[in-house]
C-alpha cells in the first residue's frame, strides 16, 4: 500500500523551476500575477511551501442576503452558534477583489459545503446549527444557506484562474446529529452508542465522538439500502433516478460491497470529478479506519483525473490530488508513528501527503529551536518526502498561539517563516478576536470575519500589510517553507532556507529578525557571496553583498533577503 500510494504520487513531476510562472490556463481571464514562482512541482516541495486559507463559509463574507434564512433555519441559537450569513457568493467577491493573492495564497480550505441538518442541537454549550458544515444530512448537495452548485463552481473557477487550489472539507467518520427535523440514519448505516473513549484505537475509532454525532460503520462491508429519507428528498427534489443510476455505476465499475463508506466514497469523490477539487483535508481522520483513507484516496485520484481530461484550459499543472489529515494531536516530533496507547499508525502510508500540525501553536523555546527541529525532521528525518501544515488558530483549538491577540505580528512572523505549510485561519492577518462576549466553548474561535476592523485602517491595516509581506514572500520563494534552514547568527536572530533543486537551480533567502530602525548590517556569507545584489521584500531596499554582509536602511524590524530579479 504505502509503496504504491508513494509511487503515484511520484507521477508527472519534474524538475524544479524555479523562473517559470505558475500556470494559468490560456485565455483564461485575470491570470495570476506572474511574479509567482515556479510551479514547484514536487507535492511535497510544494505543500510544505504553500500558504493554505482556512475559512469557516458561514462566519467569511455575505456576498447573498437572500440566502440567510435558507431552509427555514431561525436565527435562535446561542450566541455565534447559528447561521450567521456567509457564503460562497461572499468568498467569490473576495477572490475577485484580490484578497487571498494579497496574502500569497496557494490554496483555501472551506468548511464542508454539503447540505447540513436543518434543525439544531444543544450538546451542552447552546442551541447549534450546522453552520460550521461537519453535520452532514445530504452529500450530494450543497447547503442552500451558503449557495448553488453555481457559486461553488464560480469560486473553484475564479480560484484556479488565479493560481489558487482549493481543497475541500472531507467528513466521512458521522452524519449530522438526530434532531425532530432530521431523521437517523438506518441503524446499518450508524452506531448511536458507545461513546468514545479514547484509551487505545478501538475506544478512538468505532465509537461515537460525542453523544450526539452517529458514528457511519465505516468499517462495515455489509451491503447497505439508501436511507428512506434520502429517497424521499431526491425524489422530491427530481433526482432519484440519477442519483441510483450512478450508484449503479459506480458499484459495477468498482465492484465494492453497497457498504455506507463506499457510498460516502462515491459522494465525496464526485465534487472533485465534477469541479476539479485539488485536495481534500480529511475531517476526525483517526476516528475511521486508516485504510478506509487509502480507499477513498484512489477513487479521488481517479476523479481528479477524470476532471483534468474533462477540462484541460483549466488545470494548474501536474502536481497530484493532495490529502491533508486532521488527527487530532499529531505533531512532527512523533515522526510517522501516531500512537494510540496500544498501537500505531502511520498515515503517511494510507493516502496522506501531509498531516496538521498540533504541536506549532504551543511551541515553547526559541524560534530558532522550533524552525531547526522542524528542518531536520522534514529535510533529513523522518518526515522526508511528506509535508506538514502548521498553524496558530483553528476552529477547534481552544489553546491557540496568542489569544488575546497581543502580539499579531509575531504570530505571523512565527507562522508564515516556519519550515513546513502554514494554515492562515481566517482572520489571523486582521487579529480577528479569539473571545466573544457570551459565546460558549468554540464558538469563540468562530466569529464573523472583522472586515469592519480593516476598514477603519489603523492598527489593522499594519498588521495585515506584515502578513502581507511575509506571505507574498513566502509564495515568491519557495524555500522560505520547503528549504533547510540555517542559522547564521543567534541576536538579533538571522538565518536562511536553502532550496536545491533537481535541475541545478537553487531558491535561497536570509531573513532578518528583532532589526533595530534605521541602519542595519546583515550577514549573508554562505548564502549569497560577495557582489552579489539583493533586495530586501520587506522594505523594497537594496543592496550589495560586502565582506559577508549586506548594510540596508529600512525603518523595519524584519529583513527578507534574495537575489534581485
Ligand atoms: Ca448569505
Ligand atoms: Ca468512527
Amino acid at each position: 500500500m504505502k509503496y504504491l500510494i508513494r509511487s503515484i504520487a511520484l507521477v508527472g513531476l519534474g524538475a524544479l523551476a524555479f523562473s517559470a510562472c505558475r500556470h494559468s490556463a490560456p485565455g483564461a481571464a485575470a491570470p495570476r500575477r506572474n511574479a509567482a514562482p515556479a510551479a514547484v512541482a514536487n507535492a511535497a516541495t510544494f505543500w510544505n511551501s504553500a500558504t493554505v486559507y482556512f475559512l469557516l463559509t458561514d462566519r467569511f463574507a455575505n456576498g447573498d442576503t437572500t440566502n440567510d434564512r435558507a431552509l427555514g433555519r431561525a436565527h435562535d441559537g446561542a450566541v455565534l452558534r447559528s447561521f450567521e450569513g456567509g457564503d460562497l457568493a461572499g468568498v467569490l467577491r473576495k477572490l475577485n477583489e484580490g484578497y487571498f493573492d494579497s496574502l500569497g495564497v496557494d490554496a483555501i480550505w472551506l468548511t464542508p459545503f454539503v447540505e447540513q441538518i436543518h434543525g439544531s442541537v444543544d450538546e451542552g454549550t447552546g442551541r447549534t446549527y450546522g453552520f460550521h458544515g461537519y453535520w452532514t444530512r445530504d452529500w450530494t448537495a450543497v447547503d442552500p444557506a451558503l449557495g448553488t452548485m453555481d457559486d461553488l463552481r464560480a469560486v473553484v473557477n475564479a480560484a484556479h484562474r488565479r493560481g489558487i487550489r482549493v481543497l475541500m472539507d472531507a467528513v466521512i467518520n458521522h452524519t449530522g446529529p438526530v434532531t425532530p427535523q432530521d431523521p437517523q440514519w438506518p441503524n446499518d448505516w450508524v452506531r448511536m452508542s458507545p461513546n468514545c473513549t479514547y484509551r487505545s484505537y478501538a475506544t478512538t475509532v468505532d465509537c461515537n465522538l460525542v453523544a450526539t454525532l452517529p458514528d457511519v460503520r465505516t468499517e462495515s462491508d455489509q451491503p447497505v439500502e439508501l436511507p428512506p429519507a434520502l429517497i424521499e428528498k431526491w425524489r422530491a427534489e427530481g433526482r432519484l433516478e440519477q442519483e441510483t443510476a450512478e450508484l449503479d455505476a459506480f458499484f459495477a465499475r468498482t465492484g465494492y460491497p453497497r457498504a455506507p463508506r463506499y457510498y460516502i466514497i462515491k459522494w465525496l469523490t464526485d465534487w472533485v470529478r465534477a469541479f476539479g477539487f485539488d485536495g481534500y483535508r480529511m475531517d476526525t481522520a483517526k476516528h475511521f479506519g486508516e485504510a478506509v483513507s487509502a480507499e477513498l484516496k484512489r477513487e479521488a485520484e481517479l476523479a481528479f483525473a477524470d476532471w483534468k481530461r474533462a477540462h484541460r484550459a483549466q488545470v494548474l499543472d501536474s502536481l497530484p490530488f493532495y490529502m491533508v489529515g486532521e488527527v487530532y494531536g499529531y505533531e512532527p516530533s512523533q515522526g510517522r508513528a501516531y500512537s494510540f496507547g496500544d498501537r500505531t499508525v502511520d498515515y503517511f502510508a494510507y493516502g496522506y501527503d501531509g498531516l496538521i500540525n498540533f504541536g506549532f501553536k504551543g511551541e515553547r523555546g526559541s524560534l530558532d529551536d522550533v524552525y531547526s527541529r522542524y528542518s531536520a525532521t522534514l529535510h533529513d528525518g523522518a518526515l522526508r518526502g511528506v509535508s506538514i501544515l502548521n498553524y496558530i488558530s483553528s476552529h477547534d483549538d481552544g489553546g491557540p498561539y496568542d489569544r488575546d491577540r497581543t502580539q499579531p505580528l509575531d504570530a505571523g512572523t512565527r507562522l508564515l517563516l516556519a519550515p513546513g505549510g502554514a494554515q492562515v485561519y481566517y482572520g489571523d492577518e486582521l487579529a480577528r478576536p479569539l473571545r466573544v462576549a457570551g459565546a460558549e466553548g468554540d464558538a469563540n474561535l468562530r466569529s464573523m470575519m472583522n472586515w469592519g476592523d480593516l476598514e477603519r485602517g489603523g492598527r489593522t491595516a499594519e498588521i495585515l500589510r506584515h502578513w502581507r509581506k511575509l506571505g507574498q514572500f513566502r509564495r515568491a520563494h519557495p524555500a522560505v517553507g520547503a528549504g533547510a534552514h540555517r542559522r547564521l547568527q543567534a541576536a538579533p536572530y538571522v538565518f536562511s532556507r536553502t532550496l536545491e533543486a533537481t535541475n541545478g537551480r537553487v531558491d535561497r533567502v536570509v531573513i532578518a529578525l528583532d532589526q533595530p530602525a534605521g541602519a542595519k548590517t546583515v550577514p549573508v556569507t554562505g548564502v549569497f557571496p560577495d557582489g552579489a545584489e539583493l533586495v530586501d521584500a520587506y522594505s523594497g531596499t537594496r543592496g550589495t553583498v560586502r565582506g559577508g554582509t549586506v548594510a540596508l536602511t529600512t525603518p523595519f524590524p524584519v529583513v527578507l533577503l534574495s537575489r534581485q530579479r
